[in-house]
């Protein structure tokens, strides 16, 4: 039998009595076991990614954005919009197409991945690039939606992190158990909110017999969590973690204390090394922003805070063809030979 999508897997634990799901079969992503990369950053423990970039639009929105569509259409809306780095967008413009909505997104100009923005493009959505970050992108989306009758799909809209919340019940359901930890990037704070919602639920229905702590990583300079205050100009390379207000800051707060977790940051140097080292090492290709799992991985190895022969899964969000840009500029260029025998076999090298 093929996976029928989140929502009727799920079905009696998610909001949605019996509507019919719009759904392009998101969930039921990979969990995958990376010892090399676990060797190779020095971690004694049992490391998982949830491989969350083989969702339909290849990041973890689809997961949110099959119940926020379903809920709208229930809802008798006409129309859809949201402020975002490029995931949501992508998500939003795909599942608006599948239910017969229009969708309306708002962008910060120049900084989204390339993948991202022809995803929204192509899935028929009305692009606004707007001379601002994401913070800004969001101020609009919030006075558009004061004055019109469209639905928000950020994930202020409260399905959004229901259907999120299952990845965590798909990473119990594999493992037989809840992880020890669970490390993830942190940008607008509604994922680990949405994970930690999952874990607890589990926990308090008796299905799992622990939850893990919560360990979420901003990228340093687009950090507010970590250093307590709004970030007026956040910037990073991991332009889907460039946010510098994040809309769910207080449940993620809530979510890394009760679990006895934390929030930290990472650098763009940090990030881009792990970026590389996962892709290299287990052919697991990730997007920037989710890299920063991995770099949060190592911080927090080097700092011996990861008990040995425990479980660790990471997030690994969002596909890493999404940016294209940031892979080829990370890289050697392809070295340029011509089409002759002797000279490919000179410049291999073997
Ligand atoms: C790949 O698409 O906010 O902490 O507007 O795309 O739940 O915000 C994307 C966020 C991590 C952070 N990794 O998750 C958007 C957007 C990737 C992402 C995050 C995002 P949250």
């Amino acid at each position: 039998m093929s996976w029928p999508g989140l929502i009727d897997y799920y079905r009696e634990r998610l909001p949605v009595r019996d509507l019919a799901a719009v759904t392009l079969h998101e969930g039921n992503t990979p969990l995958v076991e990376v010892p090399r990369l676990a060797a190779r950053l020095g971690v004694e423990a049992r490391v998982y990614v949830k491989y969350e970039g083989l969702n339909p639009t290849c990041s973890f929105k689809d997961r949110g954005m099959t119940m926020a569509i379903t809920m709208a259409v229930a809802e008798g809306a006409s129309a859809v919009i949201c402020a975002s780095t490029g995931n949501t967008s992508a998500s939003a413009a795909a599942y608006a197409a599948r239910a017969g909505l229009a969708c309306f997104v708002i962008i910060p100009d120049g900084n989204i991945a390339l993948g991202k923005l022809s995803q929204a493009v192509m899935h028929g959505a009305k692009v606004l690039a707007i001379q601002g970050n994401f913070d800004d992108a969001y101020r609009m989306v919030m006075g558009v939606a004061e004055r019109r009758r469209v639905t928000v799909v950020n994930s202020i809209n409260p399905y959004r992190l229901q259907g999120q919340k299952t990845a965590s019940f798909e990473i119990c359901d594999t493992l037989g158990r809840a992880p020890d930890y669970h490390v993830l990037p942190v940008g607008n704070a509604g994922n680990i909110t949405a994970y930690w919602m999952g874990y607890t639920e589990y926990f308090e229905s008796g299905v799992t017999a622990s939850k893990p702590r919560m360990m979420g990583f901003q990228a340093a300079g687009a950090a507010p969590i970590v250093l307590g205050h709004v970030v007026e100009n956040p910037e990073t390379i991991a332009t889907a973690i460039r946010i510098g207000n994040p809309v769910s800051w207080k449940k993620a707060e809530a979510a890394r204390d009760e679990s006895g977790g934390i929030i930290d940051m990472v650098t763009d140097a940090e990030i881009m090394e792990a970026y590389k080292l996962l892709a290299a090492s287990e052919g697991v290709f990730a997007e920037p922003a989710s890299a920063a799992s991995i770099a949060g991985l190592k911080k927090l190895t080097d700092a011996g805070r990861i008990e040995t022969g425990s479980t660790v899964v990471c997030t690994l969000t969002g596909h890493g063809l999404k940016d294209p840009n940031n892979a080829i500029k990370s890289c050697p260029e392809p070295v340029r030979v011509p089409a002759e025998l002797d000279r490919v076999l000179a410049v291999m090298g073997i």
